[in-house]
């Protein structure tokens, strides 16, 4: 179809009633910006006639021009005009999609919850606190030295080997126990004159080569440890009786030990509590071996320790009715929801 626009035959008094047109017929910004162009743009109409004055005689082309320049300005002014209804109208239209009812009420927070494993790390912590003993840490990447050697665990020993540990590099292990902790805390007291008497426990994370349904390479222990001039295995007993009465909210729960070994303690025992009427492995203790006072610098001769160490796995699935210890670790929200 021939318009006016595209036609070069339009006249000048026809320019403005059909950009007046145009733009009314123009809903958006966009369509406004290419109509503009038709009429105003470097080959729009009245550039056109602008370059057509040169065709017109000397005397001729003042008022032709000025003739054209009022055209023009009436243009900008329809423009003008255009524009700003189309952005109100954009903005009412905004305006009244975006209706904001303040009496909703707020979204609620998806709010998250603690683990059933550091649950119970937090209740042993707070249990063995409220009976004196502090809480230590340490690094989960310990050398050689303080995972096994400090404590009295021979070159040979098969707990240093490649499928029970992992090792980062010849002398660097991810720590199998949480010991470790209580070797730098033996030391540091020692350089800083603050203690024994000492009594600590570290829980944390720990790492053994093992996975299968009871086992993950990575789980949960906390040690104990106390250190003074008479402390005896009696001591042992009632501390890990009153936590284990305390920690399951059982009075008549009965604790039992039996002679075992372990390098770092002598004698050692294996510690197990009634359960159901029957008897339930928990851990494992002893009194603080000799060789590993001496490898922190503590003088046997006059001080004496009890230590133990407890699986917090098992301690936690035992409270919480847990039947398979995998559950912990396969971050299944069904099953973690549970404990919040
Ligand atoms: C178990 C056995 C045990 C210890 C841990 C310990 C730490 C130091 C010195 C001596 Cl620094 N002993 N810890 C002692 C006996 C047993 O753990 O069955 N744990 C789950």
């Amino acid at each position: 179809m021939q318009t006016l626009e595209n036609s070069p035959e339009h006249t000048l008094e026809q320019i403005l009633p059909a950009a007046q047109a145009a733009f009314s017929a123009c809903s958006t910004i966009n369509d406004l910006e290419q109509a503009k162009a038709r009429f105003l743009g470097k080959s729009g109409v009245l550039t056109e006639q602008l370059k057509g004055l040169g065709k017109l005689s000397a005397e001729a082309r003042p008022a032709a021009g000025a003739a054209i320049n009022v055209v023009k300005q009436g243009v900008e002014e329809a423009l003008k005009q255009r524009r700003d209804a189309i952005l109100q109208a954009e903005q009412e239209k905004q305006l009244a999609s975006e209706s904001l009812d303040v009496t909703l009420p707020a979204r609620a927070r998806g709010e998250g919850g603690l683990h059933p494993v550091t649950l119970t790390l937090q209740r042993i912590e707070q249990l063995f606190h409220s009976i004196g003993f502090e809480v230590a840490e340490g690094p989960e990447i310990e050398t050689d030295f303080y995972n096994f050697t400090a404590l009295n665990i021979p070159d040979d020993h098969p707990a240093r080997a490649m499928h029970d540990t992992f090792y980062i590099d010849e002398q660097h292990v991810l720590r199998t126990h949480t010991s470790p902790v209580q070797v730098h805390y033996m030391q540091e007291a020692l350089k800083n004159n603050s203690g024994p008497p000492l009594k600590i426990i570290a829980p944390g994370r720990v790492y053994r080569v093992d996975s299968d349904a009871t086992h993950s390479p990575m789980f949960h222990q906390v040690e104990g440890l106390w250190v003074d001039e008479n402390i005896s295995f009696a001591n042992l007993k009632g501390v890990v009786q009153d936590f284990l009465q305390r920690f399951f909210e059982r009075d008549d729960l009965q604790v039992r030990f039996r002679p075992s070994f372990f390098p770092f303690t002598e004698p050692s025992a294996e510690m197990d509590m009634s359960w159901n009427g029957g008897w339930l492995e928990i851990g494992g203790c002893g009194m603080v071996h000799p060789e590993v006072f001496g490898h922190v610098g503590i003088d046997s001769e006059k001080y004496r320790g009890f230590a133990f160490g407890l699986g917090v796995e098992r301690l936690a699935m035992l409270r919480y009715g847990v039947n398979d210890l995998r559950l912990f670790f396969n971050n299944d929200l069904r099953f973690l929801k549970q404990f919040n």
